[in-house]
């Protein structure tokens, strides 16, 4: 049993005052008609959430508020829970950074991007009052979801305080391509993605944008991902496709509603004569108003015997009237009107009617339900609702005209769908959808109803949330693996009882985090220092067991009293001893292996050739990880032809593809050690695929770790690199738990 919180930058309420009264009023919107569909859809329901709350910014005073409150008490689907944020900060928040920073460049407008740092300020300290609100209301167990671009820094603000919580986000706008994010200053881009990624579950409405912010996460934060799965900060988040669904019933309920029908009877008296091309938008310059006027003049011109026979009602919604680019808009759309209207407008026939107001459910129903036409064609758009709505309404004739820009076109395929700048092609959509046979508009309706009918509103909210709960029990699962104080106790008293004792430790990864080069991974003063304190105590072996070559593990480790291993087991050097070479073949066949990998080297830049002893090695840590991981494919399937039948095998590792030979490996190399110590007690860390060969062959004789996510054949999994000193630290000295930098 949990509660449900849902934050929006703003509270689907606004204030309306007169002079004798003040009361609330349900505002309209995208997320508000998602969200408001699904609490009234699951009110009987006896779902998992004890309570749902709202919470969000109110544009009102604390006194208006607590005058109009009651009217948001009568709703009994949520708790309503305001944020007062000051006026000038809100400016900023809104006007500024979300509204002229993020949505133009969201929407590909990056000309018009403001990148003004008090706006971000600003954005910052909202977000930051957001996640204050929340933290008070937040109780163990409750569910948080974020929606959209307004508060993308939340999620961190609240995993910083409540590592444990639930929490999803959802962004209702598109995700652009990386380069249009590179655009953002490198602060902010950093923040924004950190922020976002505070969340257990991240949603969008299209398989693109999970892409491009998957491919931005890469590139800006070096993420890790396999597929839709994210590594990052030593946690796993899912970032996923759910593409907003309509409150399909009530569309359908609304056909036989009787203020609608009435309407409706009206409409079609009134346009008798003509056919009905409809629209409606918010004022907005994403939503392409320009570009669609032209393309309705152009079927004027081009189709002139339709002159008189269709008329075009066109919707505008007003919104963010305080934003200069907007304005501008609004004067640009009403111009285009009147220089159509005026050449075309005869005595008795207009060719354009145009409002600028808001609509009234009832009336908007039936324009959708009348409507020939719908000519939905925004420049972008992360959805479009309307599009889903219009579709929803239409009884026994419709067709929609569809952006291929917005996020719903990939769902209505059977849509006529169009590039809004073609404004030729919009001209000769509309004439197209004119004459479309009755029979034809039916097919393609049933085709996308059904699919909006199966996954609507209420369905896309539950999908959300049961991916969100998933998320968080494969969480919960994995870490049951992580080692944590208890484990560790118990380690330390096997290895404080045993007479002779085996330590296997892998080096890069492990005792060093990795480095641009692998020549700059020095090992650090604090971890020479605990090796030597460890082979000094005489029950110990330790073992460093790396793919490193003799050189580099001799130069930093050589001075220890410890057993080295180099190049997985080509060369092994025991405490005292010298190196011993375990391989008898001739390095020759490298001659016929680095000249491929030199050919990689100049088709991906910044990889390298790292050559050891016995083994080649290709790195592509410094390259773009998406090439540097498509070229690591076709190295790979062509150094597997050339090694068949070979005494060679091609080994996969972090980020390095290596030749060497075959049966050499840390697993072979661990088993030989074990022989000989006799250890009546083993202990082995490692973080790599290489090291995954020594897990398998110990996993039932050894305590076996592995650092860092991801499947692993070690029984016990630690979080990052830096929690390893910490750890064998414990072998040395007892400490109490407070100490430890793992749980
Ligand atoms: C964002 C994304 C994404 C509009 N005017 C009136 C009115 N509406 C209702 C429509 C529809 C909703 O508002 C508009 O939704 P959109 O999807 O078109 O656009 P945004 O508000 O910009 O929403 C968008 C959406 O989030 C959801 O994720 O699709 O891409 O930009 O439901 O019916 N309703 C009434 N009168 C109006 O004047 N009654």
């Amino acid at each position: 049993m949990s509660r449900l919180i849902i934050i929006s930058s703003r509270l689907p309420y606004s204030i309306d005052k007169t002079d004798e009264n003040i009361t609330l009023r349900q505002s309209s919107g995208g997320l508000v008609s998602a969200l408001k569909s699904f609490f009234e859809n699951t009110r009987d329901q006896q779902d998992h959430y004890t309570e749902k709350i709202w919470i969000g910014s109110l544009d009102a005073s604390v006194e208006e508020w607590e005058t109009a409150k009651d009217d948001a008490d009568d709703n009994q689907d949520f708790r309503v829970e305001p944020i007062f944020v000051d006026p000038e900060l809100y400016e900023g928040f809104y006007n500024g950074f979300s509204n002229s920073t993020l949505w133009p460049l969201f929407h590909y407008f990056p000309s018009i991007v403001q990148y003004d740092k008090n706006s971000y300020s600003s954005y910052i300290k909202v977000n930051e009052q957001f996640a204050e609100k929340i933290l008070n209301i937040y109780q163990k167990g409750d569910v948080i979801w974020v929606h959209d671009y307004q508060l993308m820094l939340v999620p961190k603000l609240l995993r910083d305080k409540l590592p444990e919580a639930t929490i999803g986000f959802f962004l209702h706008i598109p995700f652009p391509s990386y380069e249009l994010v590179r655009l953002l200053p490198t602060a902010w881009k950093k923040q924004i993605l950190e922020g976002m990624l505070g969340a257990d579950l991240i949603g969008f409405h299209t398989h693109d944008y999970v892409q491009h912010f998957i491919q931005s996460a890469k590139m800006i934060l070096q993420v890790e991902n396999q597929f839709n799965t994210i590594h990052y900060n030593n946690r796993v988040i899912k970032a996923d496709l759910f593409p907003i669904g309509i409150d399909y019933k009530k569309f359908r309920n609304a056909i036989s509603d009787k203020v609608v029908v009435a309407i409706n009877q009206s409409l079609e008296d009134r346009f008798s004569e003509q056919k009905i091309l409809f629209s409606v938008d918010r004022l907005d310059y994403t939503k392409g108003l320009n570009y669609r006027l032209k393309g309705f003049e152009e079927f004027l011109e081009k189709y002139p015997e339709w002159i008189g026979k269709v008329v075009f009602i066109l919707n505008v919604i007003p919104s963010r009237d305080l934003i200069p680019a907007y304005i501008e808009r609004k004067r640009e759309i009403e111009e285009k009107v009147s220089t159509i209207n005026g050449r075309y407008s005869t005595l008795h026939w207009q060719p354009l009617i145009y409002r600028f107001n808001h609509l009234a459910f009832d009336e908007l129903c039936a324009l959708y339900q009348t409507a020939d036409v719908a000519l939905i064609t925004p420049l972008r758009d992360g959805m479009n609702l309307v599009a889903k709505e219009y579709v929803a309404s239409c009884l026994d004739k419709g067709v929609l005209i569809l952006s291929e820009l917005t996020g719903a076109a990939s769902e209505l395929n059977e849509a006529i769908i169009v590039n809004p700048t073609d404004t030729e092609e919009v001209a000769d959509a509309i004439a197209e959808a004119l004459l479309m046979p009755l029979i034809e508009q039916r097919s393609r309706l049933s085709y996308m109803q059904r699919r909006l009918s199966q996954y609507d509103v209420v369905k896309w909210i539950s999908d959300f949330l049961d991916v969100l709960n998933s998320t968080k029990e494969e969480q919960r699962q994995q870490r049951v693996n992580l080692l944590n104080y208890e484990t560790m106790a118990q380690i330390t008293q096997q290895y404080v009882q045993a007479n002779k004792r085996c330590i296997l430790l892998d080096y890069d990864g492990t005792l060093a985090p990795y480095q641009k080069l692998p020549s700059m991974a020095v090992p650090a003063s604090e971890i020479i220092d605990l090796l030597n304190d460890l082979c000094s105590i005489e029950q110990n072996e330790v073992v460093i067991i790396s793919g490193r070559d003799v050189d580099s593990l001799d130069k930093w480790l050589g001075k220890l009293p410890i057993n080295l291993v180099a190049e997985h087991g080509a060369c092994i050097k025991y405490k005292g001893g010298d190196w011993q070479q375990q391989v008898t073949t001739s390095p020759e066949w490298k001659d016929e292996i680095r000249p491929l990998m030199e050919l990689f080297v100049t088709r991906c830049v910044g990889s390298f050739i790292e050559e050891k002893g016995n083994t080649l090695a290709w790195h592509y840590r410094n390259t773009h990880p998406d090439l540097g991981f498509i070229r690591s494919r076709d190295l790979r399937n062509s150094l597997l032809q050339l090694i068949t039948n070979t005494p060679l095998q091609v080994i996969d590792g972090n980020k390095v593809l290596e030749v060497r030979l075959a049966g050499i490996d840390k697993g072979a190399t661990a088993l030989k050690l074990i022989k000989q110590f006799q250890p009546d007690f083993t202990f082995c860390i490692g973080d790599d695929t290489t090291d995954e060969d020594m897990f398998r062959v110990l996993r039932d004789t050894a305590f076996t770790v592995r650092v860092g996510g991801g499947n692993t054949a070690a029984k016990y999994t630690l979080s990052s690199q830096q929690q390893v000193y910490p750890l064998l630290q414990k072998f040395l000295a007892p400490a109490p738990k407070e100490e430890y930098g793992y749980s």
